[in-house]
């Protein structure tokens, strides 16, 4: 099972903080102080690849949302300008010891810092701060956790807590024996030089093939939904997956769409499973949307690997619509997340659907700020209400009309091939439906895939009248 607070936290905080008498919590919120370096522009641009980068002051709101879904309590926020990170300690020594009186004066129980450290960086936080230490992976991690509904997402959590755990596992073990050995005689250090690595060698293994488990449990899980989804490709119906930034709006949309009865909240990552339902465009032909889980600006590496199977439904589809959050102030640095993120998972070129979001926000001058025509395909919508919803999925039709290599047709359908008339209907685009002596007559359009099923109806369109 997925584990609510991870392992690298928790063991770190019992080894270091609680039964303190520091002033900090015990029951209720965990007070946290959280921590950013500033890095220049230019390097952040040059570390990541990217060219549009969250500003400091957004990373940090979007940090404390974070730190706030988990259940922490913000009590303090500091940053500090850098070329580049401390390798020792993240921060500067002046910061640390900023930190450590900060935490002595608010009473906080943890500092968690807006970046992945490395196993010593966080065993030096630790000591020189004198709290448990978070870092945002182990953050975001610790949130899946809390949201993981299904089987399959709480095997892929587990699996990306262990990968993070891994590599941390010696230094915990060096934590531990520092102050947890003390009390059975003194020697800590001694004690745990021998039978300490033992130890950590014996757990290592265990992590490591309960991974090796995990993995195969996700394979088994993820190989039922591939033959699930090669039933629905033969059927013939078009899959559109919701992609976006956590937070934009894609469960209203499927919500709005199908009235679904999935979850939307003001949190982050409220969706992490994938749920599907189906959908009818403007001219009644059915596709199957999907929603899963959103993402976010340097979304863990163990993350997005663990997750492959859930992501995988978006490698599966025919047409992607992005979900853009209109009236975020870091929009362009949230698109350029997302279209990254695509790009790692290897998606491939599909087409896209820009659908900026929550327009009802926003007085139509800010609209037209928004410069949606640097995007593919852009339609401002509003997935509460509906607004520009149904122009979206014109869109979304006139993609799918150019890719499905629509035949033109006219067939009379017997009134005993009643299953035929609804794959036209859900499959097609339909023009026109005469009721006539020997059956239906319809004329429309239909995937080139569906002909053989329709040939031995088909019938000359009259070109003329006499
Ligand atoms: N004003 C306004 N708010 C919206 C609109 N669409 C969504 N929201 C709000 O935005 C918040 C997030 O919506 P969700 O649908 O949960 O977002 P999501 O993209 O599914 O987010 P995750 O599942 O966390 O990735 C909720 O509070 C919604 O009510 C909209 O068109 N207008
Ligand atoms: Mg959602």
């Amino acid at each position: 099972m997925a584990r609510r607070t991870n392992w690298a936290a928790g063991l770190a905080a019992d080894a270091t903080d609680r039964g303190n008498d520091d002033g900090s919590t015990y029951g209720g919120p965990e007070r946290a102080i959280l921590a950013a370096v500033d890095i220049s522009r230019r390097t952040t641009a040059a570390r990541y690849g990217r060219s549009e980068t969250l500003p400091v002051e957004e990373s940090l709101a979007e940090l404390d949302r974070l730190s706030t879904t988990a259940g922490a309590e913000v009590v303090a926020t500091v940053s500090q300008r850098l070329e580049h990170p401390e390798p020792a300690t993240f921060m500067g020594q002046g910061k640390v010891q900023e930190l450590r009186e900060l935490r002595l004066d608010l009473g906080a129980d943890l500092v968690i810092f807006d970046d992945e450290l490395t196993p010593t960086q966080q065993r030096n936080l630790e000591k020189g701060v004198g709290c448990k230490i978070v870092d945002r992976t182990a953050l975001i991690l610790d949130i899946f956790a809390q949201r993981a509904r299904t089987r399959e997402g709480q095997l892929q959590v587990e699996l990306a807590q262990l990968q993070y755990l891994l590599p941390r596992l010696s230094e915990l073990w060096v934590q531990f024996s520092r102050l947890g050995g003390a009390s059975s005689g003194g020697g800590g250090r001694i004690a745990t030089r021998g039978p300490g690595e033992t130890q950590l060698e014996v757990d290592r293994r265990a992590i490591r093939e309960r991974i090796a488990m995990l993995k195969e449990r996700i394979t088994g899980v993820s190989e039922h939904r591939h033959r699930y989804r090669e039933r629905r490709r033969q059927d013939g119906i078009p899959i559109i997956a919701l992609v976006g930034y956590t937070n934009a709006g894609k469960s209203t949309l499927l919500r709005h769409l199908s009235g679904a009865e999935v979850l939307v909240e003001d949190k982050l990552f409220a969706t992490l499973d994938p749920t599907t339902r189906r959908v009818s465009l403007p001219r009644g032909q059915q596709v199957l949307l999907t929603d899963t889980v959103g993402f976010i600006q340097r979304l863990p590496t163990a993350l997005v690997a663990a997750f492959r199977a859930t992501l995988e439904e978006i490698d599966q589809a025919d047409v992607l619509i992005h979900v853009v959050d209109a009236r975020s102030p870091a929009m362009l640095a949230q698109i350029e997340a997302v279209g990254r993120t695509l790009d790692d998972l290897k998606v491939g070129a599909k087409p896209i659907v820009t659908a900026f979001n929550k327009i009802d926000r926003l007085d139509p001058g800010d609209v037209r700020g928004l410069g949606m025509e640097r995007f593919p395909n852009p339609v401002p919508i509003a997935a509460a209400h509906g607004s520009g919803v149904p122009e979206m999925l014109g869109v979304v039709e006139a993609i799918l009309d150019a890719q499905s290599d629509a035949v033109p047709m006219s067939v009379l359908l017997p009134y005993a091939a009643g299953a035929l008339l609804n794959t036209f209907r859900e499959r097609g685009t339909i023009a026109t439906e005469q009721y006539e002596e020997g059956g239906m007559l319809v004329t429309g359009t239909l995937p080139r895939r569906h002909l053989d099923a329709f040939r031995p109806y088909l019938v000359e369109v009259p070109t003329s009248r006499g």
